[in-house]
C-alpha cells in the first residue's frame, strides 16, 4: 500500500504520542496503524523565522517532520488569517471575523512555504491528505512545484452558504485553490451543497464535483471503555461524592465563541429561575480548557463568562450548593469519560460547529443500564446522526432551559430509548470508518460525491 501523508496546521510531538494525542491523532490512528505514514506541519513552537527544513523523527511505522513557524508568520497567518478571519466567516460570523491584507499575505506565505518544505520529503506513489482551513492553499502550491500525487483535503469546520463566504476578503482565491484537489471531505450534506454552490458560482464546477460529506466520528469502544474503567477511581468517586446526590449536568468544549456558552449558561440559569423545583437537585459542571488565549475574542468571551458564571452563583447558590462549577483548566481525557458517564444530561449548545465529536463522546461513555440525555445544538453537524438528543436552539436560552428540564424529567425507558439508538450511530459511524471512507473516495475511482454520500 503506498504511504499516507498527512498534512495539518498542528502536528503531534512525536515523543507524547499517545499520552495527549489530540482529535486528529486519535481520527487516524487506525489508518495510521494500517501503513507507512508522514505527518507533517507545524511544531506548535516559533522561532525568528518560518523553517525551511523539516526536524525528523521516526515512531514504529509513522515518520514526523515538524517545521516551526516565525513569529511574524505566528501573528499573521495562524492568530490572523486562520484564528481572527477564516474562523469566524466559517462558522456564520461575519460581525466577529477581523481583516488584515497583511495576514492574507502570511497566509499565502506560509501555504507555499509549507509546500516547499514538504516537496522534497514526497515519494512518487505517496497519497496527500491535508487537513483543515488553515492549508486551503497547500494542493495548489504542490501542484505548482511539480507535485503530481493525488491529494485530498478534509474541512473540519462547517462551510457557509455561499453569501456569507464571500464576505471573506480573497475568498475567490480560495475557492480557485481548490482545483488543485482531487477529493474535498467536509462533515455533513449541507456543508457539501454549500461549498459546492460557492465552487459553481466561482467558476470552478470541476473542484465541485469532487466534493463529498464524510461525518467524522469517534473510538466509541475505546471511550467507553475508558469511561467504565475509571468510574470507581478517585478522579471520578471525588466528583460522586462532592454532589451528594444531586443530578450532574457537564458541558465540555475549547473556551471558543463558538460553542455557545454564554447563551448556555443563561439556559442554565434560566431552568433555575422558570422551573424553580430543580433548584438544589442538579449541578452544572462546565469544563472549558482556554484556547487562543492571546487572540482578543477569545479574552473578551472569558470575562464575559467570568462574570455569567458568578452572577449565577452569586443569585442561585445556597451555602451547600453551587449551581455552577466552571473549570478553564484542561481535565485528563479518562477522567473527563468518567465524568461524561456520571452525568444525568450531557449539553452540547456549539451555535455553529463542523461535526462536535463531545455529543458523540457523551454518548459512548453513558451506563448502558442508566444512560443519559443528551441536550444538543441543530446547529452541530453531529445533530444530523444523533436523532435520540433533545435538539435545541443553541442562541435561545429559553429553549435550552426548557429542554433541560425535559432531560430532569425523562423516565428511565425513553431515556435508554434514545440513548439506544444514538449508541448505536456513534458505534458504526467510527473515527476508523470515516478515515477508511474518505481514502477510498481518494484513491478509489468512486465519485467523491457518492462515496460520502453512500459510504
Ligand atoms: C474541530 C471542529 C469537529 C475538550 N476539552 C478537553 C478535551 N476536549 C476534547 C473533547 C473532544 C475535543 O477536545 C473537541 O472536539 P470537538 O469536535 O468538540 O471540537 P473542535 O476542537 O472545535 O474540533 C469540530 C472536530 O474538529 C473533528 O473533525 O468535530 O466540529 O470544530 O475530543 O473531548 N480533552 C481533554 N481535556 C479537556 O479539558 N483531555
Amino acid at each position: 500500500m503506498s504511504r499516507l501523508v498527512i498534512v495539518a496546521n498542528r502536528v503531534p510531538d512525536p515523543k507524547e504520542t499517545g499520552a495527549v494525542a489530540g482529535g486528529l491523532a486519535v481520527a487516524l490512528k487506525d489508518a495510521l496503524a494500517k501503513r507507512d505514514a508522514l505527518w507533517f506541519g507545524w511544531s506548535g513552537k516559533t522561532a525568528a523565522e518560518t523553517g525551511t527544513t523539516p526536524q525528523e523523527a521516526k515512531v514504529g511505522q509513522t515518520a514526523y517532520a515538524r517545521i516551526d513557524l516565525g513569529h511574524d508568520d505566528y501573528r499573521h497567518y495562524y492568530q490572523g488569517f486562520s484564528n481572527a478571519a477564516l474562523w469566524p466567516v466559517l462558522h456564520y460570523r461575519l460581525g466577529v471575523a477581523r481583516f488584515d491584507r497583511l495576514d492574507w499575505f502570511a497566509y499565502q506565505r506560509v501555504n507555499a512555504a509549507f509546500a516547499a518544505a514538504l516537496l522534497p520529503l514526497l515519494r512518487p506513489d505517496d497519497t496527500i491528505w491535508i487537513h483543515d482551513f488553515h492549508l486551503f492553499l497547500l494542493a495548489k502550491e504542490l501542484r505548482a512545484l511539480g507535485c503530481r500525487q493525488r491529494i485530498g483535503f478534509f474541512l473540519h469546520v462547517p462551510f457557509p452558504p455561499r453569501a456569507v463566504f464571500t464576505g471573506l476578503p480573497h475568498a475567490h482565491d480560495v475557492l480557485a485553490a481548490m482545483d488543485a484537489i482531487d477529493a474535498i471531505g467536509v462533515q455533513t450534506e449541507d456543508d457539501a451543497e454549500n461549498l459546492r454552490g460557492a465552487l459553481i458560482s466561482h467558476g470552478h464546477a470541476g473542484a465541485a464535483l469532487r466534493v463529498g460529506a464524510f461525518p467524522i466520528g469517534i473510538d466509541a469502544t475505546g471511550f467507553a471503555n475508558l469511561a467504565a474503567r475509571i468510574a470507581t477511581q478517585k478522579e471520578v468517586t471525588r466528583l460522586r461524592d462532592s454532589l451528594a446526590g444531586r443530578s450532574l449536568a457537564i458541558g465540555v468544549d475549547r473556551l471558543d465563541y463558538t460553542k455557545g456558552l454564554p447563551q448556555r449558561i443563561a439556559g442554565f440559569g434560566a431552568l433555575l429561575t422558570r422551573f424553580p423545583k430543580h433548584r438544589g437537585k442538579i449541578t452544572f459542571l462546565q469544563v472549558a480548557p482556554v484556547s487562543r488565549g492571546d487572540v482578543a475574542q477569545y479574552r473578551a468571551l472569558r470575562r464575559e463568562l467570568d462574570e455569567s458564571v458568578g452572577r449565577i452563583n452569586g443569585q442561585m447558590a445556597e451555602p451547600d450548593w453551587a449551581p455552577i462549577r466552571y473549570i478553564t483548566r484542561a481535565v485528563a481525557r479518562p477522567t473527563l469519560a468518567g465524568f461524561m458517564r456520571m452525568a444525568r444530561i450531557g449539553i452540547v449548545t456549539p451555535l455553529r460547529d463542523g461535526m462536535n465529536l463531545v455529543a458523540k463522546e457523551f454518548v459512548a461513555a453513558q451506563d448502558p443500564g442508566d444512560p443519559g440525555v443528551l441536550v444538543l445544538s441543530r446547529f452541530a453537524g453531529a445533530a444530523l446522526e444523533l436523532d435520540g438528543a433533545l435538539l435545541v436552539n443553541p442562541l435561545d436560552p429559553d429553549d435550552i432551559a426548557e429542554a433541560l428540564d425535559v432531560a430532569m424529567e425523562m423516565p428511565a425507558d425513553e431515556r435508554l430509548d434514545r440513548w439506544t439508538r444514538m449508541a448505536a450511530t456513534v458505534r458504526t459511524n467510527t473515527a476508523a470508518i470515516w478515515c477508511r471512507r474518505f481514502l477510498a473516495a481518494l484513491e478509489g475511482e468512486e465519485e467523491v460525491a457518492e462515496a460520502g454520500r453512500t459510504g
